[in-house]
């Protein structure tokens, strides 16, 4: 303790987390056509042919599929636009977006 009777702390916290990043999901349906949901990857995650087509055969196997991850801001940006673009055309094309571990 000093004169004032406040204590004297150095170094409450050595390092600040880093912001967890968020899992951009793309989930499978019965409607959109395959190609479409590779020209939506290809255009919103700038994804090459090949990695999209991997990407939508996944999902459409599986269910869904972990298509990136970003910030959290990013991440919902993306997922929405996605997901926008899909309802634009009349189609049920979703993505999610969850918090990493
Ligand atoms: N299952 C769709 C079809 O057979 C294609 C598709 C794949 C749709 C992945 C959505 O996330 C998806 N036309």
């Amino acid at each position: 303790m000093n004169d004032t009777g406040t204590k004297r702390r150095t170094k409450i916290k050595l390092k600040i987390d880093r912001p967890r990043l968020h899992k951009v999901i793309l989930v499978n349906d019965d409607y959109t056509p395959r190609e479409f949901v590779v020209t939506v990857l290809k255009a919103e995650f700038r994804m090459s042919e090949d990695q999209a087509y991997r990407v939508m055969m996944t999902a459409h196997q599986r269910g869904s599929c972990v298509v990136a991850v970003y910030t959290r801001d990013v991440a919902e940006t993306k997922a929405t636009r996605a997901t926008e673009a899909g309802r634009s055309k009349g189609y049920p094309l979703t993505f999610t977006t969850e918090p990493e571990e």
